[in-house]
């Protein structure tokens, strides 16, 4: 009998040290996610260089995964502009767009931020944004929905958007030629 308890404490020393050493790696992997940053006057976009602020549409914010660097970005088309590039597109960064269905297309507000991981996004609509041809951002899909049959175009999730989605509505030609709107012609 004692043999067996023997053994029994031991296993339970083992499994017990097991545990401790589990419960200490997750709590360090399990990090609070940084809260978005207001988006000042001044603030230049990390793609184009413009002010950010006075121009419509929904504008993005990245908070980088190792040194929590902020990125602001004019435009949700400049900032997956930029996520998508190789050396972000894996990274954990934490994102931000605005929720237009909770906020004013032409001035969007800080408050509306949300994760831009979660939202939805309108492709190729008729509404611009700082650049042009953007992304209209939401955080429900039947947001996304309902501006899609107002304004056209295509609802995608975040992971489905790609650069060929950025490129085709923003051919670099036409970067600063804001109200053109004509993107039906393009070649490759
Ligand atoms: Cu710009
Ligand atoms: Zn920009």
């Amino acid at each position: 009998m004692n043999h067996i308890n023997h053994y029994l404490r031991g296993a339970l020393m083992i499994l017990a040290v097991i545990l401790v050493t589990a419960c200490g790696s997750n709590e360090e992997q399990v990090e609070a996610k940084p809260e978005p940053v207001h988006i000042e006057s001044g603030d230049e976009c990390h793609v184009c260089g413009m002010v950010i602020e006075g121009f419509p549409g929904p504008k993005g914010e990245v908070i980088t995964e190792k040194d929590q660097h902020v990125r602001k970005f004019c435009s949700t088309r400049d900032m997956f502009a930029w996520m998508l590039q190789p050396e972000n597109v894996n990274r954990d960064h934490t994102l931000y767009v605005h929720d237009m269905a909770q906020t004013e297309w032409d001035s969007p507000d800080d408050t509306a931020l949300i994760d831009a991981r979660m939202a939805f996004y309108v492709v190729g609509s008729e509404r611009d944004g700082a650049m042009g041809p953007t992304l209209a951002s939401f955080a429900n899909e039947s947001g996304a929905v309902a501006f899609k049959k107002e304004y056209g175009g295509q609802v995608l999730k975040y992971g489905d958007v790609t650069m060929e989605h950025i490129n085709t509505e923003m051919p670099m030609g036409d970067m600063h030629d804001m109200g053109e709107g004509d993107s039906s012609t393009m070649e490759y």
